[in-house]
C-alpha cells in the first residue's frame, strides 16, 4: 500500500489521540493514560528537541559560511531583526485591540475567580518561583529519561538556545573571514553532519503518529481528569478568553499575513500556507517551535524554494526570538487578567503591554508552555496580580498548540520576505 504522507499520518495520530482522550476520561482510564501513554508523547518531543539544538548549530554555521561576504550577512541580519520585532509588535497590538474591545475578563464573576485562584494556587506558586517541577515518576519514567532533551545542554531553554545561536554565528563568521582553502574541510564536515542530522529526523518522524497520539490523548485526560464536569465548568469560564485569543490569532493568520505574503513574497497566500501544512500540524501537536524546526526547514526550503543560506540563518533564529502567536497571547492574556481583577488600563499601560509582550515572545523558549512563564513579566510591568496566571492555566496547553502555529508560519514568512529581497539585490 502506498505509504501515507507525513501530515496524513500525523493527522491520524491526532484524531486517534482525541478519541482516546475522550474515552479515557469517560471510562476513568486516567492513571493508565498518564502512566502508559503520556510517556510516549514526552519521548517524541524530546527526540525532536534532541535534534533541534545540533540542527540549529549546523544550519546557522552552514547558512552563514555560505553567505558570500560579510556585508551580505550584516544586511540579512539587520533585515531579519527589524522584521522580527516589527511584525511581532503589530501582532501584540492586534491582540490588545481584540482584548480591549471584546472585554473577555468582564465575564468572570468574583466567586469563580476566587475558586480558580484557589484550585491553581499550588501551580501558580511553583511557576512563580520558577522552581524545579516535581515530576510524578511513572513506570516508564526510566525509558522517558533515557532520551535527553538535547545533547548540548541538560535543560534546553531560551538562554541555552541563544548561546548555541551566538556560538554558531561567531563560528560561521570565523569561517567567512578565513581563507577558503583552509576551511573547506570544516565546511564539508558540517555539510556531512547536516546530512546525518536530517536522516535522524527522518527516523524520528516515523514515530510521529505514535508520539502525536500520546501527546493529544494525555492532554485531554490531563484537562478532564476523572471529573469531566469540573473541567467543563472551568473551560466554560475560560471559553470566552480562548475565543477572543483565537479571534486575534485568526486576524493575524488571515488578515495580517495575507497582506505581508502578497506584498513582500513571491506567493499567493493559500499557496504559501499549503506549503507549510506539515510544519503547522507538527507545531500544533508538539506546541514547540524548536521541535518543529526540522520540518519547518524542509517545508521552507523544498516547498517555498527559500535558499538554504537564508532559511538556515533566519529559521533557527526565528524559532528563538520570533513568535507572533506568543506575542498575541501575551497581550490578550494580560488584558484579560487585568480586566478580571478589575483594573482599568491606561493608554500608557496598553503601550507597556504591547512592548513587553514582544519582549516576552522574544524571550520565550521554543518549548511547550514556555510562554505562560514569560506572562509574569508582562503582568508585573502593568502592576497586575501574578495570581491571575491561574485564570489562564487551565486552557494554556491547547492555546499553546494554537499559538505555536503562527510562531512557525511567521518564521517561514520572514525567511520568504528576505529571500525575495535578496534575489532583487
Ligand atoms: N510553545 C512555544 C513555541 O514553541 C510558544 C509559547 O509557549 O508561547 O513556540
Amino acid at each position: 500500500m502506498k505509504k501515507l504522507p507525513l501530515h496524513s499520518r500525523i493527522l491520524i495520530g491526532m484524531c486517534l489521540g482525541i478519541l482516546w482522550g475522550l474515552l479515557a476520561s469517560n471510562f476513568g482510564w486516567v492513571d493508565f493514560t498518564i502512566d502508559w501513554i503520556k510517556p510516549f508523547g514526552s519521548i517524541f518531543v524530546n527526540l525532536l528537541k534532541l535534534v533541534a539544538v545540533p540542527l540549529v548549530l549546523v544550519t546557522i554555521i552552514l547558512g552563514i559560511s555560505s553567505l558570500s561576504d560579510l556585508t551580505k550577512l550584516t544586511r540579512i541580519g539587520t533585515q531579519t531583526l527589524v522584521l522580527f520585532f516589527s511584525i511581532s509588535l503589530i501582532c501584540a497590538v492586534i491582540g490588545l485591540l481584540f482584548a480591549s474591545s471584546l472585554q473577555p475578563g468582564k465575564y468572570l464573576s468574583a466567586e469563580k475567580r476566587d475558586e480558580i485562584k484557589l484550585k491553581y494556587a499550588d501551580d501558580v506558586g511553583s511557576r512563580m518561583g520558577v522552581a524545579e517541577m516535581v515530576k510524578d515518576a511513572g513506570p516508564l519514567q526510566i525509558i522517558e529519561d533515557l532520551v535527553p532533551g538535547n545533547i548540548f545542554f541538560a535543560s534546553q531553554d531560551n538562554r541555552n538556545m541563544l548561546q548555541v545561536i551566538f556560538f554558531a554565528i561567531l563560528f560561521g563568521l570565523g569561517i567567512v573571514l578565513s581563507p577558503k582553502e583552509k576551511v573547506q574541510g570544516v565546511i564539508s564536515f558540517f555539510d556531512g553532519v547536516n546530512e546525518v542530522i536530517l536522516k535522524m529526523v527522518n527516523i524520528i518522524m516515523k514515530y510521529a503518529p505514535i508520539g502525536v497520539f500520546a501527546l493529544i490523548g494525555a492532554l485531554i485526560v490531563d484537562m478532564a481528569g476523572n471529573n469531566p464536569a469540573d473541567a467543563l465548568a472551568i473551560l466554560k469560564v475560560l471559553g470566552i478568553f480562548a475565543l477572543v485569543f483565537i479571534a486575534a490569532l485568526l486576524a493575524v493568520m488571515f488578515g495580517l499575513y495575507p497582506i505581508l505574503v502578497r506584498s513582500f513574497t513571491r506567493f499567493k497566500y493559500l499557496e504559501f500556507l499549503r506549503a507549510l501544512v506539515p510544519a503547522q500540524l507538527l507545531a500544533f501537536s508538539t506546541s514547540s517551535s524548536a521541535a518543529t524546526l526540522p520540518i519547518t526547514l524542509e517545508c521552507t526550503e523544498k516547498n517555498l524554494k527559500v535558499r538554504e543560506e537564508i532559511a538556515g540563518f533566519v529559521l533557527p533564529l526565528g524559532i528563538t526570538i520570533n513568535m507572533h502567536g506568543t506575542a498575541v497571547h501575551q497581550a490578550v492574556s494580560a488584558v484579560f487578567i487585568a480586566q478580571a481583577f478589575g483594573h482599568d488600563l491606561t493608554l500608557t499601560q496598553y503601550a507597556i503591554v504591547a512592548f513587553t509582550s514582544v519582549l516576552a515572545s522574544m524571550g520565550a523558549p521554543a518549548v511547550p508552555g514556555a510562554g505562560i512563564i514569560m506572562q509574569l513579566m508582562v503582568l508585573g510591568a502593568i502592576g497586575v496580580e501574578a495570581e491571575g496566571l491561574a485564570l489562564i492555566l487551565a486552557v494554556d496547553r491547547p492555546l499553546d498548540m494554537l499559538r505555536t502555529i503562527p510562531n512557525v508560519v511567521g518564521d517561514a514568512l520572514v525567511a520568504s520576505i528576505i529571500d525575495k529581497r535578496e534575489m532583487e539585490q
